[in-house]
């Protein structure tokens, strides 16, 4: 894929530095309009402004770089005990997302790594007529394998988009990536089991700790109906873009179910439970991975008891990959070229459509044609600039049923789930 010769702010060969005087100017627009700050968020503009605690640490100005084996340095750190990061939306810019640049999400601790991979073994109990105990060696040679392109996503995907803040990890949006997944269809493993008629819901675990070092609690513990499971996409993986699955992300073995918050992705793969009755693992009931199923007001403290229900599809969403958010580009700059993505959960996306003028006029972009289903669109297009000057650039997908992306996060609850405002990205022409 081809780079247009833009120049970003943090490649700034100069003596300016982030908040030098392009950075400043940029972020007190942002902050006055309420707009895209250098951050992205306009919550980081105003805190900005904030007057720091007297006893603050100094801390060295900006992002930290993000220090993993096998991870770009790029990705931002939100969390490190449990370690979270997220991929900034200039980082996922490739078609098929890269190891290195995918996101991390864990809720405990991560398990010390497998070496025997092929001996990894997993269980299938509950409501089947024959509970299985299965290797990666045995799935690998019982089992037709499979390979999708799909995008795997955060349930709190965009969390820090909502006002005031949720609860948990403030993702933006690079709480998702779209990698190649080769694995076996989770149906013809519960088939092999055997399902019985009351077999109607999944609970899923994996091998890692809880946090606190409990081992009479799970770290994440997470479950779905029997249809969701029973897709032909819904997958237990070994492989992730024609590699082992790497341990962070779940190796030797994890469940893909796309569309669906990832948190049902059990990764470290141990055990999966058949269930006549939803699921109660942790993660489950209360407000977890759960929606208001009637609008509450914002910053309401309930309980999800009533009036919420489990997550199922996750939100439309675009995100403009290139330019990057600060970009400074040419003063002659009238047409920019533009990338990105979009993706709707079980949905389809129908439309993209950009805005350089805060909404007032939409330009279509061009769709490429996904691989398969649950694979992202990738879209390109042309805005033309008027002038030189301080652009917005807006994004937003239109899914196959017409409903677009909204321009706020709505549907607030209390952990913030669901929030898929349009994106926005900040340019300087000159
Ligand atoms: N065993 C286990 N599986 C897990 C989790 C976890 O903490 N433990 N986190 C879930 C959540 S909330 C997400 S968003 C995805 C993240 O997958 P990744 O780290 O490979 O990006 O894994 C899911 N599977
Ligand atoms: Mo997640």
């Amino acid at each position: 894929m081809h780079k247009s010769a833009e120049e970003t702010l943090s490649h700034r060969p100069s003596g300016l530095s982030r908040r030098g005087a392009m950075g400043a100017s940029l972020a007190t627009i942002a902050a006055v309009t309420g707009g895209a700050s250098l951050a992205g968020m306009p919550r980081t503009a105003l805190a900005q402004s904030a007057p720091a605690p007297a006893a603050a640490p100094a801390r060295p100005a900006g992002p930290q770089p993000f220090d993993f084996p096998g991870k770009e340095r790029g990705l931002k750190l939100l969390g490190d005990r449990p370690l979270v990061a997220e991929t900034p939306e200039a980082l996922l810019d490739d078609d098929t997302t890269p190891i290195a640049k995918f996101f991390i999400r864990n809720n405990g601790q991560i398990p010390a790594e497998i070496t025997d991979r092929d001996g990894w073994r997993f269980t299938v109990e509950g409501e089947v007529e024959r509970p299985l105990t299965l290797s990666v060696a045995e799935l690998k040679s019982r089992f037709q394998a499979q390979t999708f392109r799909m995008v795997l996503e955060c349930g709190g995907n965009g969390r820090s988009f909502f006002q005031p803040a949720a609860r948990g990890n403030q993702w933006t949006n690079g709480g998702a990536g779209c990698a190649e997944w080769t694995g076996v269809r989770l149906a013809d493993v519960l088939q092999a089991a055997g399902l019985k008629p009351t077999a109607k819901f999944t609970g899923h675990f994996g091998a890692d700790p809880h946090l606190s070092g409990d081992t009479d609690k799970d770290a994440i513990s997470r479950g779905m109906p029997i249809e969701k499971a029973l897709e032909p996409h819904s997958l237990i993986v070994w492989q992730m873009n024609g590699e082992p699955l790497p341990h962070i992300h779940g190796g030797p073995l994890r469940l893909v179910v796309p569309g669906w918050p990832a948190s049902l992705s059990s990764k470290w793969l141990k055990r999966i439970l058949v269930r006549a009755t939803p699921h109660d693992g942790q993660g489950m009931g209360g407000t977890s991975y759960r929606m208001p199923t009637q609008p509450i007001i914002p910053g309401s403290n309930v309980d999800g008891k009533t009036n919420f229900a489990d997550m199922t599809s996750m939100p439309l969403r675009a995100i403009i990959t290139a330019p990057a958010n600060g970009t400074r580009l040419p003063e002659a700059t009238r047409h920019l070229p533009l990338r990105g993505a979009a993706w709707a959960g079980d949905y389809e996306v129908a439309k993209v459509e950009v805005s350089a003028d805060a909404g007032q006029r939409w330009q279509t972009m061009t769709l490429s044609r996904p691989r398969n289903r649950y694979d992202w669109v990738r879209w390109t297009g042309t805005v033309e600039l008027p002038t030189a000057g301080y652009y917005e650039l807006w994004v937003r997908a239109t899914d196959s049923r017409g409903i677009a992306q909204p321009h706020v996060a709505t549907n607030w609850n209390p952990q913030g789930y669901g929030a898929n405002p349009l994106h926005r990205v900040a340019v300087l022409v000159g």
